[in-house]
């Protein structure tokens, strides 16, 4: 009884945590690490520029011998001034437009967008199926699901920024179908 205190006490003077608390943060680290190890592949696609942040570049797969493959994402603008989304490159295609859809005498038609699209200060501009969107022309090869492309976006004040497109399936629509839609080359 007056041998186990004072080890008790030299024990706690240390500063040595009691086993079961060095096996919690044991895991706790592991865990931590296990987590981070997997969120690049998952979920960290989303790229940054000035103060622009571009949010899940996606494509979708095209049938054997398309010409023509759309490009979306979402762009914020954390800055205080807006900025414009000029041009489009990639490996893929000889060009990428951005294009608007729009509704004609009752008819769905898509038109590219003159002058670049605006980023407004402090809000975001999301391309998607049926809106504005990105249009990949004169594919060189069909994109193929579960890959991912590069691009590279160039903005009026933000300058240029490589991003990946990730490619989805044929069947991905998003808010709006445009399968139909005839582009123009
Ligand atoms: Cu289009």
């Amino acid at each position: 009884m007056s041998n186990l205190l004072p080890k008790a006490q030299a024990f706690a003077l240390r500063g040595a945590p009691p086993f079961h608390l060095q096996l919690r943060v044991g895991l706790a680290v592991l865990s931590l690490f296990l987590l981070l190890a997997c969120i690049p592949a998952a979920l960290a696609h989303e790229f940054k520029v000035g103060d622009l942040e571009i949010e899940h570049p996606w494509s979708r797969a095209t049938p054997p011998g398309a010409k023509v493959a759309g490009g979306y994402f979402t762009v914020i603008n954390k800055g205080s001034a807006p900025d414009r989304l000029l041009s489009i490159s990639s490996d893929i295609s000889d060009k990428a437009e951005l294009h608007q859809m729009g509704v004609k005498d009752g008819v769905m038609t898509m038109r590219p967008v003159e002058g670049g699209l605006e980023i407004p200060a402090g809000g975001k501009v999301a391309l998607t199926p049926g809106a504005y969107h990105l249009m990949f022309t004169g594919l060189k090869r069909q994109p193929k699901q579960g890959e991912k492309f590069p691009a590279t976006l160039t903005f009026e004040k933000a300058g240029s920024v490589k991003v990946e497109f990730a490619v989805e399936g044929m069947g991905e629509t998003g808010s709006g179908d445009m399968g139909d839609m005839d582009h123009a080359e």
